[in-house]
């Protein structure tokens, strides 16, 4: 990826960009600090490829933990209602896919902890609306920074009715708390819109410096 390209990615995905707000308050951070932040013995170990290579991205990524819904998905959190559905969001992709989550009207999906750290920039992942004219869908982003506070970015994006890929979104990861092995974590969800059901798939982030 030349740095051209790079520049060019950033600047795609400003309108999508995920703003930072306010910490919560202390007594929610020392909850959140024992439940976000995982091992990160497995994140030294990631494997990474361009996934989006045939849709003109050249930067390498890694699925994230339960990302493809192919198996187990008990690290996701629903809020609302979701069910796996025998539709692959992207069956050409690496992934042996059969399966993808479907997010009922409004529905808020929560990823598990996701490796993380300042050069993981960005995310993508496949979704398709199941109705014509589907609103707007949410996307968010959490994780705790070096001070011990949790940040909440939010973003949003208007799924297609067919599968496909996301713009790349961004995380401001720099200020991710992070332990002596250099990764910490975050979690990413998305909300279907209001007046439409949501199929969500293959989650991945981009870590810029691999
Ligand atoms: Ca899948």
């Amino acid at each position: 990826m030349s740095l051209k390209n790079r520049i060019i990615g950033l600047a795609a995905i400003g309108a999508a960009a995920l703003a930072v707000a306010a910490p919560l308050a202390s007594a929610k951070q020392a909850a959140v600090a024992k439940t976000v932040l995982p091992s990160t013995s497995a994140c030294s170990t990631l494997s990474y490829s361009q996934v989006f290579l045939p849709f003109g991205d050249a930067n390498l990524y890694f699925l994230t933990p339960q990302g493809s819904f192919e198996g187990a998905i008990d690290g996701w959190t629903i809020t609302g209602s979701a069910k796996v559905v025998a539709d692959a969001g992207y069956a050409g992709g690496p992934v042996a896919d059969t399966a993808s989550l479907e997010l009922s009207a409004g529905s808020t999906a929560t990823s598990p902890p996701i490796c993380a750290n300042a050069s993981t920039p960005t995310f993508r992942f496949f979704a398709k609306a199941l109705a014509a004219g589907a609103g707007t869908a949410g996307v968010g982003v959490s994780y705790l920074d070096a001070s011990g506070n949790k940040y909440k970015g939010s973003g949003s994006f208007v799924a297609t009715a067919g599968w496909n890929p996301t713009a790349e979104m961004r995380v401001r990861t720099n200020k991710i708390a992070v332990d002596a092995s250099g990764w910490g974590s975050i979690q990413i969800s998305v909300t279907a819109p209001s007046n439409s059901a949501l199929r969500i798939d293959d989650l991945y982030l981009d870590p810029r410096m691999h």
